[in-house]
């Protein structure tokens, strides 16, 4: 156990080089999300911050992780503030690590009582040439910012100075987790393969008359019955016309034999995201025009995960489903003129109006920056995205009725690799003949 959480050790060094690169050293202190009231006196299940978790692997609430940087390498100090131990509270609500539990377990220098945060913020803000942490992130650690900054500024005719500058902690950390490292590619490898089991059972299962609700329950049966936490957005549950609502999340719909139903739907395994939408008939079959927007977005998505490679640009992949998209659109008739009239015009997105997917990680919509100076982020090997191209056509003057209320996304999560890259949901059916052999059930 004790050398479990070596690994956030070493990610928490790499922000204390980081902090003595720009600064010279500094404090920095990151904050762990706070518990959030449902109603009443019930709480939603708790979640940590991402960054914060990312860098300790604590899971409890009202916690911090404060580093303390100095010049040379051997003054640095790993600290985490937490709950007290509480023969009481465990009773009620279950176990706390305590400090000295937490500090041994998690890899820390040293460990305190949160109720010591704000004294040793302020002792060891004292003289510390830049403070890095996360504003904007909740009122409750703003004001614990600017209470502490302003407790150091009052001892200034003492001989100390305040840091000069606040900088944002979450740039750093950010960049760190835009590349997975192993451990966690094994996470959000068993965060897939769940999230692929639910989908195929939710494609076996779901059938004519049921409502949109009962395949949420499928697919919750699956994330909870192999140890995932919790979903890592609400699931999308979207059949008939409810399919052309990009964030769908009413579930409430009847479903009628012929219906596509379009499931975005991925689960929370140990802090990973998963992120999976697939797209089939209630009733065993396509029909022709279901099965040609179906084809045409298949061919989108392959298209795309085959652009996905180490040196390549970001925004290349989103180039090649506007490229595919837009010519099926000509050739089924749904836009009229040449390529490049037709992806100058933008017509295209009439049916397809988002990007062609985002970083993948701790958070579903991951962190990380997209351009960097205006020109698209360069591929490197450890980078996950999703690939997720769709067509979506509403009932329109400008489109033959065969076409109306048909919603189609493909999306699977990619993991860019040394050579190229890797689909870590290659086990969701999608191919029309293993979509219609699994839900013909
Ligand atoms: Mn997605």
């Amino acid at each position: 156990m004790k050398h479990a959480h070596h690994h956030h050790r070493e990610r928490r060094a790499r922000v204390v080089a980081e902090m003595r690169a720009q600064t010279g050293g500094g404090l920095a202190a990151v904050p762990t999300a706070p518990e959030a009231i449902r109603n009443a006196d019930t709480h939603y299940p708790y979640r940590p911050d991402s960054h914060f978790y990312y860098l300790s692997g604590f899971p409890e609430a009202d916690a911090v992780m404060v580093l303390v940087a100095g010049r040379e390498a051997g003054e640095s100090r790993q600290v985490l503030f937490c709950r007290d131990k509480s023969p009481e509270r465990e009773t009620w609500d279950g176990f706390r690590y305590g400090p000295d539990a937490a500090r041994e377990i998690f890899g820390f220098d040293e460990a305190y009582s949160i109720a010591e945060l704000a004294g040793k913020l302020a002792e060891w803000s004292c003289d510390q040439p830049a403070l890095y942490t996360p504003l904007g992130l909740y009122a409750g650690w703003d004001h614990a910012i600017t209470a502490t900054l302003n407790e150091v500024r009052n001892r200034v005719r003492t001989g100390i100075a305040a840091p000069e500058t606040v900088i944002d902690v979450r740039s750093a950390i950010a960049a760190m987790r835009l590349v997975k490292d192993a451990g966690e590619l094994g996470l959000m490898r068993r965060a897939a393969e769940i999230s692929s089991s639910a989908h195929r059972r939710a494609m076996a299962r779901a059938e004519p008359n049921w409502y949109e609700y009962q395949v949420e329950a499928e697919l919750a049966h699956e994330f909870l019955r192999f140890g995932a936490q919790a979903v890592a957005y609400p699931s999308i549950v979207a059949s008939g016309p409810n399919a052309c609502v990009l964030h769908y999340r009413e579930n409430n719909r009847q479903m009628q034999a012929g219906d596509l139903l379009l499931i975005d739907a991925g689960c929370e395994f140990q802090g990973y995201a998963s992120d999976i939408t697939r797209t089939f008939p209630i009733g065993g079959a396509f029909n022709g025009a279901q099965k040609a927007i179906y084809e045409l977005v298949l061919a989108a998505q392959l298209a795309c995960i085959d652009a996905v490679a180490p040196g390549k640009p970001f925004h290349d992949y989103h180039k090649v489903a506007e490229r595919v998209l837009a010519q099926g659109l000509i050739d089924l008739k749904l836009c009229e003129g040449s390529l490049d009239a037709v992806l100058e015009s933008g017509a295209y997105k009439q049916f397809y109006m988002h990007r062609a997917g985002h970083w993948l990680g701790l958070d579903v919509h991951d962190v990380g920056l997209y351009r960097i100076d205006g020109e698209s982020r360069t591929l490197e090997p450890g980078m996950v995205l999703t690939v997720e191209p769709g067509c979506y056509i509403r009932p329109a003057d400008n489109v033959p009725e065969e076409f109306w209320d048909i919603g189609v996304r493909i999306e699977d999560d990619v993991l860019v690799t040394a050579h190229g890259h890797e689909n870590l949901t290659a086990a969701t059916p999608k191919s029309v003949a293993e979509v219609e052999a699994l839900c013909a059930r």
